[in-house]
């Protein structure tokens, strides 16, 4: 049976062996697919996913897997790995350097480890339940912790908004936008999570993204002294729709923003 820390270990070691397959493949993704309209696949996305599924699978065969690709399960007793082999793959198929690959171990509902690899960047953003969030940069490991920002009209927001076709976003997410200083669209959700943790943003909203895109967050950003939430301000879970993330001060704000259009 292996200690929390060594699992830990492990769980930054399947992101940073993920993330340097993706950098080994920088500017060449192979072939790309469209799974559906504005929705695509590269070869990289699918060697990243076997690596990371083979290296779970040898070390915990027992364990359940749901990764982005594949699919899979969620164990309701057991633990379950949540993978996104590549997180940002509108940005890894341009050569952007925001990618990045997203590993989260939920253990009774909770997420209890989390690692987002992004190596263009060179760095690796890690977290345990009850153990504080991290960066590792060049080998040297900083704690995260969120922004001290204490009003929405100085807060740095987060969001990637499909505005195609004039669409209307939900009304909610616009008025926090209005109400707040700068916009951020990165595109990838497994960094704008970390950068709450390390308190580059202050605030964070997803309205679509699913739990191997949303785990991560949760617990980095609770981990750095921040907040993280479904969109009605309840605990979030597997099963929830959105994910607001904060640096704590402004949840209250944010919340009542998003919930009173
Ligand atoms: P992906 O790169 O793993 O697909 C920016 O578009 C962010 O939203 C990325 O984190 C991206 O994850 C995610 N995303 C893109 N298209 C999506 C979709 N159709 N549903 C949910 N999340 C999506
Ligand atoms: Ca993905």
């Amino acid at each position: 049976m292996d200690t929390p820390e060594e699992l830990h270990g492990f769980v930054c070691e399947v992101a940073r062996r993920a993330g340097e397959l993706q950098l080994s493949r920088y500017e060449d993704p192979g072939e790309v697919k469209q799974k559906a309209p504005k929705d695509f696949v590269t070869e990289v996305d699918l060697l990243c996913e076997r690596l990371m599924v083979d290296a779970i699978t040898e070390r915990y065969p027992d364990d359940a897997i749901l990764s982005e690709e594949q699919g899979g399960s969620v164990s309701e007793t057991g633990r379950t790995w949540l993978l996104d082999p590549v997180d940002g793959t509108a940005n890894f198929m341009k050569a952007n350097p925001m990618f990045c690959a997203c590993v989260s171990v939920v253990e009774g509902g909770k997420v209890t480890h989390a690692a987002v690899a992004a190596p263009r960047l060179g760095d690796l953003y890690h977290a345990r339940l009850g153990g504080g969030a991290y960066r590792e940069t060049g080998g040297v490991r900083t704690p995260l912790r969120v922004s001290d920002t204490e009003k929405l009209e100085y807060g740095i927001v987060g969001a990637d908004l499909s505005l195609y076709g004039g669409k209307p976003q939900d009304p909610g997410v616009e008025e926090v936008l209005f109400g707040a200083w700068q916009l951020r669209a990165l595109g990838s959700a497994g960094i704008r999570g970390a950068w709450i943790a390390a308190g580059y943003l202050d605030v964070s909203i997803g309205t679509r993204n699913t739990a191997w895109d949303y785990a991560p967050t949760v617990l980095l950003v609770s981990e750095a002294g921040g907040r993280a939430t479904d969109l009605s301000g309840e605990p979030w879970s597997l099963s929830s729709r959105g994910l607001i993330a904060t640096n704590a001060a402004l949840h209250q704000e944010v919340l009542a923003v998003l919930n009173r259009a």
